[in-house]
């Protein structure tokens, strides 16, 4: 890009930040795009590009009679998902990234993605996409700024955050900003690399169009650069949901739970009571992400960075999470879902019948009765979750909700039982590092295997997992009213592979539970595992058809496979070598000494 056009960049620039208008000249000179479009966030803007993505073909238009205001996008087949062997985090030390991540030197990195960047955007527009992660004027809220070439990526942004002139005001002269560039290069699996530079507030992202790998926002700095900056300044940047569970009294306990990608947290976060609940009311505050920090009450507050949900479309249906359904019927966008004839949208556990043709994910016609799936197992929605209807009326509040329980759970056929609450804040720690989860589709790579994911932080803790664990031992100090911490496992199997506890809105009976022992109004049972619902006073099985073998299948806790469990945190450990944090080993023998006796 000539040098006159670089001073256009400020010319047109709806700021006058001399860090943000340097940083992004010197970007466009790099990769010279053709123009240059700061989104201000606007209805008029969003119009304007969604026509222009459609006559580009980006997105297809849905039935607006079906579903107002959405749209379809078909990625490319190869980049479907997040890509963690492609991910890297960039730290002038390879031990500060530790042994969980995908290592790169930043003079190495920025060298190699530049040469990739160099000239990236001629013939395309750079887009200068600003943004919140928190509510606006939230001393939570952190700022970033994406260039993108990627409409779709603005699109999604729109939904995802509060992007715009809003998030510029709130930055105005400060240069405290993430600085993500995205550049969607030729959808090259060997040339593509989603690089975090810690120190710089940095994303470089190339390669790649698709959710966590470009939204950068999202995994990448409410995350990654989160997880980070968390520890620096003292709080803690979780994939976890958020949601308000309030009683027929009244009463609402905030809790936060960590599950690993597709593995229900957005289900969890919108679900419906049973029946049986009457009175009971769920309200959702955040599907994916959690930034915590302690109060000025001595409680650990907490927001949802984000302002709309990417949430896996398969399965989703009117029994599974109704408000989800509800959320995706206006103003969404699906990425690699099926059409209908009749312009609608489709997928494998939709509600009614499987239709007799279908256009699949990728375009190609489909039929009903094909051995192939018509929609992408990580087939997506973006929406804005002011259309959620059990949206929380803090989900927009700048100091976040104060959370009283914190749930730690995988995907696990076997060994973990239903629900533990941990003895203390340590031994939740140790829960919480110990978790183990069989693999879904969010990530590429193989299915179903189970592999450490301690906090379902794995793919996104930016720094080393050791550093990060102890991080977590360390805020004890900061948060005298520590909320409880429980381990939960949905995903049970008996012998012949079927799910033994039924989940999705019956899950409310577990969460009941929590809230009862959180309130201090349950007795308990002890175990070797921690505290358990007792068979008398437990969990409210009223209502629940469900047999007596299930209900302890789902909460036995069998020695064999404990045993066989604590052999494998032993690998997670030694893999964390000297960083492995002295309180969690100690846990783990506490635990083998309990299992020996
Ligand atoms: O593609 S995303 O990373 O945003 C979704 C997920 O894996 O949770
Ligand atoms: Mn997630």
């Amino acid at each position: 890009m000539a040098s006159t056009q670089v001073a256009a960049v400020g010319e047109k620039a709806p700021t006058k930040n001399p860090t943000l208008l340097a940083w992004v000249a010197k970007m466009a000179q790099m990769t010279q795009p053709d123009n240059i479009v700061w989104c201000d966030g606007s209805e008029e803007e969003k119009k304007r590009l969604t026509d222009q993505a459609v006559k580009e073909g980006i997105l297809i238009p849905l039935n607006q009679q079906k579903r107002p205001g959405c749209y379809l996008h078909r990625s490319n087949p190869n980049d479907v998902a997040r890509v963690e062997h492609l991910t890297f985090i960039c730290t002038p030390n390879k031990t500060e990234a530790g042994p969980t991540n995908n290592w790169m030197d930043p003079d190495e990195a920025y060298t190699k993605l530049g040469q990739l960047f160099d000239g990236s955007m001629k013939g395309r527009t750079m887009y200068v996409v600003p943004y919140a992660m928190g509510p606006i004027g939230s001393p939570f809220t952190k700022i970033g700024v994406e260039l993108t070439d990627s409409v779709y990526v603005v699109l999604n942004m729109r939904i995802m955050a509060r992007m715009g002139k809003q998030a510029l005001d709130m930055l105005g002269d400060s240069d405290d900003f993430n600085r993500g560039l995205h550049s969607t290069g030729d959808v090259n699996p060997d040339r593509r690399y989603i690089c975090h530079f810690p120190h710089d507030n940095t994303i470089w992202s190339f390669g790649s169009g698709y959710g966590g790998n470009v939204l950068l926002g999202k995994k990448c700095l409410a995350l990654r650069i989160g997880s980070f900056l968390g520890r620096e300044e003292g709080w803690l940047a979780e994939h976890m949901l958020i949601l308000g569970v309030t009683s027929p009294k009244g009463e609402t306990t905030y809790v936060a739970a960590a599950f690993p990608s597709a593995c229900g947290k957005t289900n969890f976060a919108m679900m419906i009571p049973p029946a049986e609940y009457k009175g009971w009311k769920i309200e959702t505050v955040g599907d994916d992400i959690a930034w915590m920090r302690p109060g000025p009450d001595g409680r650990l507050y907490a927001i949802n960075p984000e302002a709309g949900y990417f949430g896996v479309v398969p399965g989703t249906n009117y029994k599974t999470n109704p408000n989800a359904m509800e959320t995706i019927a206006k103003d969404t966008l699906f990425t690699n879902v099926a059409l209908t004839p009749d312009g609608d949208v489709w997928w494998e556990g939709k509600d009614g019948e499987v239709p007799e043709e279908l256009t699949d994910w990728q375009g190609r016609p489909w039929k009903k009765g094909s051995a192939e799936k018509a929609a992408h197992p990580n087939s997506r929605f973006t929406a804005p979750m002011s259309n959620n209807p059990v949206l929380s009326p803090k989900a927009n509040d700048p100091m976040g909700v104060p959370i009283s329980a914190i749930i730690f759970g995988g995907r696990r056929s076997n060994t973990v039982p239903l629900v533990i609450q941990a003895f203390n804040w340590t031994h939740g720690v140790f829960l919480g590092a110990t978790m183990g989860s069989e693999t879904t589709a969010a990530a590429t790579g193989k299915v179903g295997v189970v592999r450490r994911d301690p906090m379902a932080m794995l793919p996104f803790c930016g720094y080393h997992m050791g550093d990060y664990l102890q991080h977590w031992l360390d805020m004890q100090k900061s948060i005298p009213q520590l909320p409880k911490i429980f381990q939960v496992n949905w995903f049970r199997q008996d012998k012949n592979g079927k799910f033994v506890w039924p989940g999705f809105g019956e899950n409310m009976r577990v969460l009941e539970w929590i809230v009862n022992r959180v309130q201090g109004r349950v007795p308990t049972q002890e175990t070797l595992l921690g505290w358990v619902p007792r068979a008398d006073q437990g969990l409210n099985l009223n209502g629940l058809d469900i047999s007596t073998e299930a209900v302890t299948e789902a909460t036995s806790i069998k020695e064999d496979e404990w045993k066989a469990e604590l052999k494998s945190q032993e690998v997670f450990f030694e893999q964390l070598g000297t960083k492995a944090p002295e309180a969690l080993m100690l846990q783990r023998k506490l635990l083998m000494s309990r299992l020996e006796t």
